[in-house]
């Protein structure tokens, strides 16, 4: 059994979705041919099921597989472009999980609550995850509230800082 959920990356333009997503692509293809020397004993194995035929979904999407505690997971993950500064997109469509990621300089409370009130709308209640990217130096201090969103992580793609955490978040909630 594959444990198949499609997610939503959302957020303003420029607060670094699509590095995210390329560097969860690339590690993705790494690990599957045993390059990624990350080293850490919580690290996904995507590798564990890769003769598995996933079909080509579009523009912009790709399947993140692993092994999760011994559960075979498939991710396709949706980097949403911010034409519209992100929301209403009819991508959003069916999703059922979202990352709105916002980053270090931009986060505010009433912007996140306008992309929660937006999820709730198209995608009704599903799970949303709080992503603070450019954490660069991990001095990130997080006050305040994340209502609506089911748990926060401060990560930096730059410096590949908490990269595993946001699928693995995911993870665990999808499959406790
Ligand atoms: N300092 C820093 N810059 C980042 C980080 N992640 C992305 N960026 C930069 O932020 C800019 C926007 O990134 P992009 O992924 O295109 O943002 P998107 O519009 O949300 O998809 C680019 O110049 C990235 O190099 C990070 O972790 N730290
Ligand atoms: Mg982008």
């Amino acid at each position: 059994m594959i444990n198949t959920r499609k997610i939503v990356l959302l957020g303003d333009t420029n607060v670094g979705k699509t590095r995210f997503f390329e560097s969860m692509l690339v590690r993705s293809l790494m690990e599957q041919t045993n390059e990624w020397e990350h080293g850490s004993t919580s690290s996904p194995q995507p590798r564990a099921w890769s003769d598995v035929a996933i079909p080509t979904l579009g523009v912009n999407v790709f399947p993140y597989r692993c092994v999760h505690k011994g559960n075979n997971v498939l991710l396709n993950v949706w980097d949403c472009g911010g034409k519209h500064k992100g929301l209403g997109n009819t991508y959003w469509k069916k999703a059922q999980y979202a990352i709105v990621m916002f980053d270090v300089e931009n986060y505010n409370i009433a912007s996140l609550r306008k992309y929660v009130h937006e999820i709730k709308r198209v995608c009704y209640e599903i799970p949303i995850l709080l992503v603070i990217n450019k954490d660069d130096d991990g001095s990130f201090v997080f006050n305040g509230t994340f209502e609506g969103c089911f748990a926060m992580v401060a990560i930096s793609c730059k410096e590949k800082r908490n990269l595993d955490a946001p699928f693995n978040l995911i993870m665990e909630r999808m499959l406790y």
